[in-house]
């Protein structure tokens, strides 16, 4: 049995076909550079409405011994052509991450930008220098509004309206009766009111008094005061509270004066000078609290004994630092305040 000229030719026509579609499609494959651009390849020869399917199309009208052959030479195309896709996109794909990795290195070697450090102000790091010294002797830290009433910042003080020590203390007044604390000593009164001896307080402070600004004087400034409260306490007591204090301060035990003085709110009272680099220094100011003022927080005079000091953070600071004007420490200037 023989077959029509027209059968042979078919199938000849489909084998050439099918190779034709392979090596233009193989040339096409290898040379696309992007995986959307290799996609739509597949899509052109592999998918359903692809260039192969349609070639296939024509295997129906081949011989049952034909079809087999072209069959298979179909399928080889099939896979070869699936194989150089696979490979194509491997390539592309490896490609496509190196380029990533190269656009997204970190040079973990290179300097990072310096960001300087912040440091605390010289006021603050005195502050915290005395507080640090004084809870180390069992003192709490006691703080208070900054506006007052005159009872809080005079009248509990022993200092009644009219009685001249009111002069000591030029006052910002708000109204008639309120104003701006002219010492941190209101905080002593809030506390003592609300709790009883025995008391340990060491009260850190910003305080208002007019004055004329000055390389020693600031109408604001800081201040710490201590108040301990107890049975028996004496001005011993108060002696050996500041000579430790003083000694922690300068970092070596210092020769001592307490020269007689005068507040309102205490009594006795004493100015305490300290020798230091061959110069006696007036640092801070003390007293036995005066019995007037424990009455006034209903503590009982004959039952409890008091004494109470008070320093200038400015001064201190000023001291230990050498500074020569209060004013460089509100000027905010860098090159003064990096040095610290
Ligand atoms: C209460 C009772 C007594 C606090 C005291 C001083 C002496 C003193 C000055 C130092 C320099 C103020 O900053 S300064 O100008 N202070 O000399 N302060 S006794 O006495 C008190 C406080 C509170 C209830």
């Amino acid at each position: 049995m023989s077959y029509p000229n027209s059968m042979a030719t078919m199938s000849n026509t489909l084998e050439t076909d099918l190779q034709t579609l392979q090596q233009e499609a193989e040339k096409e494959i290898t040379a696309v550079d992007s995986l959307e651009a290799l996609e739509q390849l597949r899509i052109n020869y592999l998918g359903k409405k692809g260039k192969l399917s349609q070639i296939l199309r024509g295997m129906g009208k081949l011989s049952a011994e034909e079809r087999p052959r072209v069959g298979s030479l179909a399928n080889e195309v099939k896979e070869s052509l699936q194989s150089h896709l696979d490979n194509q996109r491997n390539s592309l794909e490896t490609a496509k991450l190196k380029a990533q990795l190269a656009a997204e290195t970190l040079d973990v070697t290179m300097p990072g930008v310096s960001r300087p450090l912040g440091r605390l102000h010289p006021l603050n790091s005195t502050v915290d220098r005395v507080l640090d010294i004084f809870v180390g002797l069992g003192y709490q830290v006691a703080t208070g509004p900054h506006i007052e009433t005159d009872y809080y910042n005079f009248e509990a003080l022993n200092i009644p309206p009219d009685h001249p020590a009111r002069d000591m203390q030029d006052t910002f007044f708000l109204t008639e009766n309120v104003l701006m604390r002219t010492h941190t000593s209101p905080v002593q009164i809030r506390y003592m009111e609300t709790h009883e001896p025995p008391i340990r307080i060491v009260a850190p402070g910003r305080v208002y008094r007019r004055d004329t600004v000055d390389a020693t004087h600031s109408a604001v400034f800081h201040q710490v005061e201590i108040l301990a409260v107890d049975k028996g306490l004496t001005f011993t007591d108060l002696k050996g509270t500041i000579k430790e204090f003083l000694t922690q301060m300068f970092g070596e035990e210092l020769p001592v004066k307490f020269r007689a003085s005068y507040f309102p709110f205490t009594e006795p009272s004493a100015e305490v000078d300290v020798q230091w680099k061959g110069k006696w220094l007036e640092v801070m100011g003390c007293g036995m609290v005066d019995p007037n003022v424990l009455k006034a927080v209903g503590y009982d005079p004959e039952v409890y004994t008091g004494f109470a000091a008070g320093l200038g953070i400015e001064r201190f600071a000023m001291v230990l630092h050498q500074i020569d004007d209060i004013r460089r420490l509100y000027n905010s200037d860098i090159r003064f305040l990096s040095q610290f």
